[in-house]
Order: C-alpha cells, then structure tokens, then sequence
C-alpha cells in the first residue's frame, strides 16, 4: 500500500474505507479527476442516466459490472465532491476485491485509508476522525465523530495553542482539562463501553444479556454453573453502543473447568467500565454476597436484583434489607430500561454537547496530557511542541 502525497491526490487513486469484517456493506473510495471515466464504464445507474450527471451529495442505485458479459453486483454510489466518489457494495470479500480489480485495471492506485483520510483534509485530527468513522456503531456517536472530521477538535486545539503561545497558563490548563475531561466518552465514540455482568450461579447472568440484547446469545438452564466462557454480545443504549459480557457464577468449586471461567470472570470485571453485579432476588442477601462485593469494589459497580417476578410482596419490601440497587425481570422485562439509563447514567453522568469537541483516540489524550503535564511545570515551548504534533 502506497502513501498519499500531495501530487498523488490529483491522480486517480481508491481505497477501501471500510475495514473487512465490519459490517455487511463496504465501501470502496475513489477519488481523482479520472475517477468518474472509470466509474462510468464499470456502473450502470438503474435510473439509465450517466454517471457524470450525479450531482454532489446524491446516492445512486444501480448495478457493478466490470465486463460487459458479467452479471454484476448491486451497489450504491454517492458522490461526496465533485471528483470524490464512494462505492458502497456487500461486504464480502469477493464483492470489494472485483470492485477494487476493476478500478485499477483502469488506472487507479490503490491507497491505504489512513493516506486516503489524510488526502482528504489537511487537518491530521480530522482525518484520523475520517478513519476511526465506520467503526462509530450508532447515530449519536456518528455525529459526534463526524463533528471532529469537520474540525471542532482542530479548533480546540488551535485556542489552546494560541493561549499558550500568549503564554496564559490558566486559561491553557482549563481548555486541556475540559478536552481531557470528555476523554472517557471520546474513546468510546468508536468502540463500545464494556459492562460485565457477574454475580452468583443462577442469579440469571446468561437470561439477562439474552434480553438485553434482544436474543438468545448465551446459554440458560436451572442448573448453576452453566456458564464457563465469557460470552458477549453488543448492544446500544441513548445512542451509546454496549457490549455486554456474561461471565461464570462466582462460588467455591473444586472443578477446574469452573474455577478457570470465574477466573475468566474476574478478568471481565478488571477489563470493564462497568460491572452489574446480578443478584437473585427469590434468595435471601447473604455474607456471601457481601464478600463478592467487597471483591467487586476496586470498579465501578452497580446491583442489580434480578427475578422480581419471584418477589411475594411489593418492590420495595423485596429489596428492604438489601444493598440499593435496580429491581428487574429478566424473565418479564420489568425494570429493564430503568436497568439501562441506571448504566449509561454512571458510564456517561454529563455526556458531551453534540457541537463539543472530543478527544477520540488514546493517542491524542496522550498529548493532551502530556502537553498539560508542560504547561503546569512552566515548560510552554515543550507543550507547544506537543501540541503541535497534534496539528
Ligand atoms: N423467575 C425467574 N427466573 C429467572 C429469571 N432470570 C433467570 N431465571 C432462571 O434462573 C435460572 C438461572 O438462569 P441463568 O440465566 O442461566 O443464570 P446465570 O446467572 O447465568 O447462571 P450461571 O451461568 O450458572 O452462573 C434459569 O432457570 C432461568 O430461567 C427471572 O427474572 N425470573
Ligand atoms: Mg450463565
């Protein structure tokens, strides 16, 4: 794969934007004044108008055909900017591969998306913005990253620089602290928030992330210590994507196979944002209880009493004597979205403004804190150093 310079950018050059395994639909970029000769020649519009004719911010239906005598793929074009097309078309291999062959056969150089990204903008936070964008699983998290594609980080930055440069400390540090303060949000735009849920045999881990994702993903049954692999499965909440992850029972065993998934399950729960710690309802709160949650403590958890269909008296009663915490059914439904909005409530307390800016990659947070870390021991070439990398 070739890197993009800046003369190459007026070549004809394409790339494939979405990475393999990402989804059923992927999409090949071409860009360049040659582009649309290309596309012509290999895309039929289903409406049998020319391709030139696609104006900019349109999406076209219509069918791939790379010679004349092949039956062809069905794709979607959009045309992003007057010489800036995408082809979006299954996701499978073959599909993106024959897209791909068809167009250097006519002359495009073939790219890697970080070059193509940074062809597309001059500002590096807003192309690795273009290159983290397919992996953003939700709208709410799209937006968020598209605003930083259109620059709000750049902008950011760019104050925070110029108040450095003004040699104000005060204002740099309460700039950087703001930016680094939506961190914890701005590395989950393009990945999911990670939610273990732990808890005793039977409490009903498994039939829980069954119905908070909507389908049958892990293993139910009566009998405790069902589950020994970590099973996990993703869903979205207010626009936040969560991948939830079913652990083992937690107990005393002298089987191996089960102490080696409760091993697995307290990895789950080191690893997680969150940890829901399900208990069964239907069973008096124990010393045992108490104890797992003393082992649970180092990271933030949240209780949730689960079989409140089981309950014999009113919901408050239930939980009268236990930690506090959500009642839910797993079996009924009951309490399930009091369940959620209680999990991105302590995943996400204040959420970022639509507009805001937000640091999205490690490596940016990095010199962020870095550059902070300059301001505050008087060093101000130094972080006007490390900022400017960022630039
Ligand atoms: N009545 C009732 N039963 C439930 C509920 N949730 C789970 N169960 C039952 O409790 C039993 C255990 O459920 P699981 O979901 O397998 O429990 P688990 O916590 O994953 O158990 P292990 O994998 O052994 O740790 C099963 O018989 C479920 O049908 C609920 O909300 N209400
Ligand atoms: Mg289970």
């Amino acid at each position: 794969m070739m890197k993009l310079d800046r003369q190459q950018q007026t070549a004809f050059v394409m790339a494939r934007l979405t990475p393999p395994g990402r989804g059923a639909v992927a999409v090949v970029g071409l860009r360049g004044p040659a582009a649309v000769t290309a596309l012509a020649s290999c895309f039929e519009r289903a409406a049998q108008a020319s391709v030139a004719s696609i104006p900019v911010g349109r999406i076209v239906f219509g069918r791939w055909r790379s010679r004349a005598s092949s039956a062809g793929e069905e794709v979607v074009v959009a045309r992003v900017a007057d010489a800036d097309w995408e082809v979006h078309c299954h996701g499978g291999e073959a599909a993106v591969a024959a897209v791909m062959e068809a167009l250097a056969a006519r002359g495009a150089m073939r790219c890697d998306e970080a070059a193509w990204c940074q062809g597309a903008c001059q500002d590096p936070l807003a192309a690795a913005a273009l290159k983290a964008w397919p992996n953003c699983l939700t709208e709410r998290t799209s937006a968020w990253m598209a605003v930083q594609a259109g620059g709000a980080l750049r902008r950011a930055c760019l104050e925070i620089a110029a108040a450095i440069s003004a040699a104000d400390a005060d204002k740099s540090i309460e700039r950087l602290d703001t930016l680094i303060q939506r961190a914890p949000c701005g590395l989950r735009l393009a990945q999911p928030w990670q939610v273990a849920l732990v808890g005793r045999p039977n409490a009903g881990k498994s039939s829980l992330i069954n119905v908070l994702v909507g389908y049958e993903r892990a293993i139910v049954s009566p009998i405790p210590g069902t589950t020994r692999d970590v099973v996990v499965a993703t869903t979205a909440w207010q626009g936040w994507p969560l991948r939830f992850a079913d652990t083992a029972g937690v107990r005393e065993t002298d089987d191996g196979l089960e102490a080696a998934g409760i091993e697995r399950s307290f990895a789950s729960h080191a690893a997680a944002d969150l940890t829901v710690h399900v208990a069964d309802l239907s069973q008096p709160w124990t010393s045992e209880d108490d104890r797992m949650m003393a082992s649970l403590s180092t990271r933030p958890t949240l209780i949730v009493h689960n079989k409140l269909d089981l309950a014999a008296t009113d919901v408050e009663s239930a939980l009268a004597g236990r930690p506090p915490g959500v009642a839910v059914s797993a079996w009924t439904g009951a309490g399930l979205e009091r369940l959620l909005d209680a999990v991105i409530q302590r995943l996400v307390p204040v959420p970022p403004a639509p507009e805001d800016a937000i640091p999205f990659s490690t490596s940016i947070v990095e010199a962020l804190g870095q550059t902070r870390a300059f301001v505050a021991a008087g060093e101000l070439a130094r972080a006007a150093a490390r900022l400017g990398e960022l630039l």
